[in-house]
């Protein structure tokens, strides 16, 4: 049990044998030609019942004629399949959209119905893992996806001379797809990986990092991609590509890479067909500009929607759409950081004001769920109700960038579900954020959802088995956001480990409480996640929060601390939001306490609705915070025998450290603001750890005690070395 194979892992469940005579005893699927989502399906099928059930099924392919009302047989295909084979069934049929799909058993006999091929695969996969949680009754169900884009990111680099394929913000070793400046020869993972991705509905990868590489773009490179989209096919998934603004310029040799000059059209046209040729179904490209040093069109003048449009205009024949990022922030920003109402949080939405009627129709702007950048808890970005006419996707991240990096237990599925459950009340209606992704809000068509995953080459994917129902999640919420975060664990943990209670209840427990604790030990109040900002984004440094270079954060000092985002006072972020939301965070008294230190500056003193004063908030979250931590290996101690050894050690060996540097966490936020404030711990905690053995004060033998930067990160100052 290395976990390879995710949830899809197929473990014969108990009383296999009982379930036989309620199993299909043949499959029968609509589609002979192998490498197609129907092929897949019936593949998929006969291994998935053979392997929960020990029941070998032979599947056929062939027409649905073959099949009667007694047959005990699964039949899978595309609607309109099936009703060459059926033409009287279509009254019996609902309606179903892209990639929808119905799906009806009865005793053996099973029909499973897309509304496209990969519907009928997405339908397959449903059937399966309700047998695989030792489902096996009668029903019907008809399922549509809530967004058409169910994206995933991956943040792979090509880097050559003989380095590895690494991935950014990626915490599972090297890139599947790239190695060594090249396409991987082996894309067995690829394949694997799009397995994984359909059985959650997920229908698109762009494999290359948003700091994108030109080189990814050389014919030979191209080529690579083609093979990467040739084993994604038989999934469903379709590729999409990265693309760096300077491209023209740097890979082209031409004189600019102005998005208005026709060489530079001429030249990202050639490049579109060139890719097309190759990869007829590419989803599209994905662009980062102007943000973080990369190049875009800002560089010569020309707006967002100038950049964005070029690429739509060349994808356009060929049905592709662009993802164009908001994530921009330039040195427009940088300079102001002495400057008390510089605030990156209103970079998107004043770079993209006054541009909402301004994009092709293929453009979809992708909005991180915050407005500054995956942090543990941040209002929903207010760019989502600005624009109207131009349809957005939401960009969550599943690799734990700032939230523990797959060492610490975070799922984050409740995070996720309050960010698409919010309400913006746009011209004073209901306008949930989920709502305005799927286009009815705002009555689009395109949007929907972009989830930055960053798997890598270890067999567990993301460098932790836990970690993996964060991906589990992420899809069944880009296709149905009204899923609920405990419902989606429990199928999870069913499919992954096994349905013993104790096992369920466990996982659940920790899972459920891990993102609260995480919040409490690392970051509260809206403060965002106090890691070290310029550097790894992973252990504990308050201090490097003020003072970065796109304006402080914290702004604290010895009395005071947060940041004024109000109207009246502060940088104005609050007034992006429509009205009532505006109103709602422009004052202390009706914002809630979890984002008090986003949108204010209060003194240590402020009292909070719970009664208890900022700072001592600040000691007890992170007490409470670490001390569930504290219980997780406890906890999972208890499953000792119920899961395999191997997952057991690799999960126990994670959730100690965990516990560790949750301690980490505490001490060293409590003491760096007990030191800036001189506000002692009402319950005499902070600063003093009677039990505690400095390990400078043993007896040294081959160490050295050591003066530790930050100072709060090590008791005493000091560590040994
Ligand atoms: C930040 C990451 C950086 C990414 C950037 C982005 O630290 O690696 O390149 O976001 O999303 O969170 O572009």
């Amino acid at each position: 049990e290395d976990g390879l194979n995710g949830w899809l892992r197929y473990a014969r469940i108990q009383g296999a044998n009982g379930y036989h005579n309620k199993l299909p005893s043949a499959i029968v699927t609509l589609n002979a030609t192998e490498g197609s989502p129907v092929y897949t399906a019936g593949q998929e099928l006969s291994q998935g019942i053979s392997g929960i059930f020990g029941k070998e099924v032979e599947v056929d392919s062939g027409d649905a004629r073959k099949s009667s009302p007694r047959d005990s047989t699964a039949t899978v295909g595309t609607v309109s399949a099936y009703l060459n084979g059926n033409p009287d069934a279509a009254a019996g049929l609902p309606e179903l959209v892209d990639d929808g799909f119905y799906l009806t058993v009865s005793r053996g006999k099973v029909l499973i119905l897309g509304q496209n091929e990969r519907g009928a695969l997405y339908g397959a996969f449903h059937y399966l893992s309700l047998l695989a949680q030792g489902n096996a009754s009668d029903f019907t169900l008809t399922s549509n996806p809530d967004a058409p884009i169910r994206w995933v990111n991956q943040w792979d680099n090509m880097q050559d001379g003989g380095t590895h394929g690494s991935v950014e913000r990626g915490y599972g070793g090297d890139s599947i797809f790239f190695w060594d400046g090249k396409v991987r020869d082996d894309l067995t993972r690829a394949a694997q990986y799009a397995r994984l991705l359909a059985s959650i509905g997920l229908n698109a990868v762009v494999v290359n990092n948003v700091n994108a590489d030109v080189k990814t773009l050389t014919p030979e490179n191209m080529d690579g991609l083609a093979r990467i989209a040739d084993v994604f096919r038989p999934y469903g998934v379709q590729l999409g590509v990265s693309l760096n603004f300077a491209a023209p310029q740097t890979l082209g040799g031409l004189a600019s890479f102005d998005p208005l000059d026709e060489t530079v059209v001429n030249w990202w046209q050639g490049i579109t067909d060139a890719l097309y040729e190759r990869i007829p179904d590419m989803a599209g490209y994905l662009v980062k500009a102007n943000s973080e040093g990369q190049p875009g069109p800002m560089t010569y003048n020309r707006t967002l929607a100038d950049g964005a449009n070029m690429f739509a205009h060349t994808l356009k024949p060929h049905g592709g759409i662009i993802l164009f990022r908001a994530f921009v922030y330039d040195h427009r920003t940088l300079n102001q950081t002495l400057n008390w109402k510089a605030d990156r949080a209103n970079a998107a939405g004043d770079y993209f004001d006054g541009l909402d009627d301004k994009f092709e129709d293929n453009v979809v702007i992708q909005i991180k769920y915050g407005p500054i950048d995956f942090q543990v808890r941040e209002p929903v970005s207010p760019l989502f109700s600005h624009l109207v006419k131009t349809p957005t996707a939401m960009e969550l991240q599943i690799s734990q960038e700032y939230l523990g990096q797959q060492a610490h237990l975070v799922y984050l599925a409740p995070m996720w579900k309050e960010i698409l459950d919010f309400d913006f009340r746009v011209d004073g209606k209901a306008s949930r954020t989920s709502d305005i992704l799927n286009g009815k809000r705002f009555n689009r068509k395109l949007g929907g959802y972009a989830g930055v995953v960053n798997v890598g080459t270890n067999t567990t994917w993301l460098g932790s088995h836990l970690a993996m129902s964060n991906l589990y999640a992420y899809g069944r919420l880009a296709w149905d956001p009204s899923s609920s975060s405990e419902g989606m664990l429990t199928e999870w943990i069913k499919m992954t480990f096994s349905d013993d209670k104790k096992v369920i209840d466990v996982i659940t427990k920790m899972s459920m409480a891990s993102w609260p604790a995480y919040e409490n030990y690392t970051g509260n109040l809206g403060i965002q996640t106090l890691t070290d900002i310029l550097l790894g984004h992973y252990g504990p440094n308050p201090a490097s929060q003020d003072g970065n270079p796109w304006g402080q954060w914290t702004r604290a000092d010895a009395d005071t601390i947060g940041m004024d985002r109000t109207v009246w006072n502060g940088t104005g972020f609050a007034g992006q939001y429509p009205p009532e939301i505006a109103a709602m965070y422009e004052t202390i008294e009706t914002t809630p306490d979890n984002l008090l230190l986003w949108f204010h500056h209060v003194p240590y003193t402020q009292v909070l609705k719970s009664g208890k004063t900022v700072i001592q908030h600040f000691y007890d979250a992170h007490y409470d915070g670490s001390a569930v931590a504290q219980t997780f290996p406890q906890l999972w101690e208890t499953l000792r025998g119920r899961v395999d050894d191997e997952r057991f050690d690799h999960v126990l060996y994670r959730l100690v450290y965990q516990a560790g540097h949750s301690l980490v966490w505490r001490d060293s936020i409590n003491e760096f603001y007990f030191n800036k404030s001189g506000i002692a711990d009402a319950k005499g905690r902070v600063g003093n750890h009677p039990y505690r053995i400095e390990a400078e004060a043993m007896k040294l033998v081959g160490y050295e005690p050591y003066v530790v930067s930050p100072f709060e990160a090590a008791s005493g100052f000091k560590a040994i070395v």
